[in-house]
C-alpha cells in the first residue's frame, strides 16, 4: 500500500510522460513537413518510448492497489524555428523530467517508500540515457552547420539511430 502523497506524484509523473509522447509527436510531424524524415522517424519512436514510460508507471499503480486519475494533458508546442531548435527543445524537456524524477526519488526515499524507491531507479537510469542521446543529436547539428548538405546528412544520421 502505498502513500497517497508517492500516488499522486506517481499519477503527475504519468501525465509527464504522456505530454512528453504528445509534444515528440508534434515535433515529428514538424520533422515530416519540413523534409527531415529521419527525425521525424527518430520522435516518432521515441513518442512511443515515453507512452512506454507512462504505461509502465500505471502498471506499479496497478500493482500496488492504488487508484490511476488522469488529469489533462497539456497542448504541447506544434512550431519549431529549424531542426536545431526541435533538439534543444528535446534536451531542454529532458532535463525537466530527469528534475522531476529527481524529485520523486527522493520524496521516495524521504518516507522509507523502499519500493518505490527501488522502482524509480529504472526512470533514473532512462534520463541519463535520453539526456546523454539527445545532448549529443543537439552537439551535432550545432557542429554540422545549417547547410542543406549538412542538415541532409545530420537527418540521414538521426536516422540511423532508430536502426531502420
Ligand atoms: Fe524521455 O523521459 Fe520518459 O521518463
Amino acid at each position: 500500500m502505498l502513500l497517497d502523497e508517492i500516488v499522486k506524484k506517481l499519477n503527475d509523473q504519468v501525465v509527464k510522460e504522456m505530454y512528453a509522447s504528445n509534444l515528440y509527436l508534434n515535433m515529428s510531424s514538424w520533422c515530416y513537413i519540413n523534409g527531415y524524415d529521419g527525425a521525424g522517424m527518430f520522435l516518432f519512436e521515441h513518442a512511443k518510448e515515453e507512452s512506454s514510460h507512462a504505461t509502465k508507471l500505471i502498471t506499479y499503480l496497478n500493482e500496488t492497489d492504488s487508484l490511476l486519475v488522469l488529469k489533462a494533458i497539456d497542448k504541447p508546442e506544434s512550431n519549431f524555428n529549424s531542426l536545431l531548435d526541435v533538439f534543444e527543445k528535446t534536451y531542454e524537456h529532458e532535463l525537466k523530467v530527469t528534475k522531476s524524477i529527481n524529485e520523486l526519488v527522493d520524496l521516495a526515499f524521504s518516507l522509507k517508500d523502499y519500493s518505490t524507491f527501488n522502482f524509480l531507479q529504472w526512470y533514473v537510469s532512462e534520463q541519463h540515457e535520453e539526456e546523454t542521446l539527445f545532448r549529443g543529436i543537439k552537439d551535432k547539428i550545432s557542429l554540422a552547420g545549417s547547410s542543406d548538405t549538412s542538415l541532409y546528412l545530420i537527418d540521414e544520421y538521426i536516422k540511423g539511430l532508430t536502426g531502420k
